[in-house]
């Protein structure tokens, strides 16, 4: 959770045609980019360089940029989305991967996977297989983690939930915030475990960067508890990424 850099991309106009499970209204352009803004301010203000990318208008779904990389200490892998409109995504990331990494690995296939089912923890990378990441795609990521020195275990995301970290982020070398749902598969044991609280689900997509945790605004119960604990809160906007089953955690790769 310590990070000097992080990479970005701002919304492109065509926001509107992303990818969403439930059609719950049209992402609103102009209310995405403020939310983005404060984003990225809210990562420069820990200390860190933020790499902004631009618009992609051919690929909608780009402003989640966590879904392209996987960036380790000791090199970067360029993932495989399962989504077929975020394949073509992957190519647009390698360069500015490639700018600040020497060793960049990339998933080949014929397997899938996305960032957004990796939680990197102290101890171990955690890849939830879902819709969008397969058995293949994790056993892949998994022989060049290995050759970095990483223990990697496979794990599920539940039923109808996009991303494994929809559910979850990393608060420090311990702790993780998951919804109940999530726990309850036992995949956390031996961490110590918050949960976000009820009916707030969609708050247990955060991050902690550096000195503070970024979660979407919203969801006062849990964000009471983070504060109780002892966390550093900033509360953004996330109603527009939220159309598209986005939020805190896919708005950036951190590194
Ligand atoms: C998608 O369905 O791929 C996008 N609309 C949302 C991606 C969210 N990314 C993430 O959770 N890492």
């Amino acid at each position: 959770y310590e990070f000097r850099r992080a990479i970005t991309r701002r919304p492109a106009a065509s926001i509107v045609d992303g990818l969403r499970a439930e059609d719950i209204g049209t992402p609103d352009l102009d209310k995405m980019l403020a939310a983005h803004t404060e984003y990225v301010a809210a990562l420069k203000s820990t200390g860190a360089e933020v790499i902004e990318l631009p618009p992609l208008e051919a690929y909608p779904d780009a402003v989640f940029v966590e879904d392209t990389a996987l960036c380790l200490p000791q090199g970067a892998v360029l993932m495989r989305p399962g989504a077929p409109s975020r394949l073509g995504e992957v190519a647009e990331m390698a360069p500015a991967i490639r700018a600040v990494y020497e060793d960049v690995r990339e998933i080949k296939g014929p397997g899938y996977i996305e960032g957004g089912d990796i939680l990197v923890t102290e101890r171990e990378i955690l890849v939830g297989r879902s819709a969008r990441t397969d058995a293949a795609g994790v056993a892949e990521l998994a022989e060049i983690a290995a050759e970095w020195g990483h223990k990697l275990r496979e794990v599920f995301t539940p039923e109808g939930v996009l991303h494994f970290k929809t559910d979850c982020s990393l608060m420090d070398g311990e702790t993780i915030l998951a919804t109940k749902r999530l726990d309850a598969s036992g995949c956390f044991e031996g961490y110590r475990v918050l949960h976000v609280a009820d009916g707030e689900e969609a708050a247990a997509n955060a991050i902690r960067f550096n000195n503070l945790v970024l979660m979407a605004a919203g969801f006062p119960r849990t964000a009471d508890m983070l504060s109780r604990e002892g966390f550093e809160v900033v509360e953004i906007s996330n109603t527009e990424c939220a159309k598209l089953d986005g939020g805190m955690s896919c708005l950036s790769l951190r590194f």
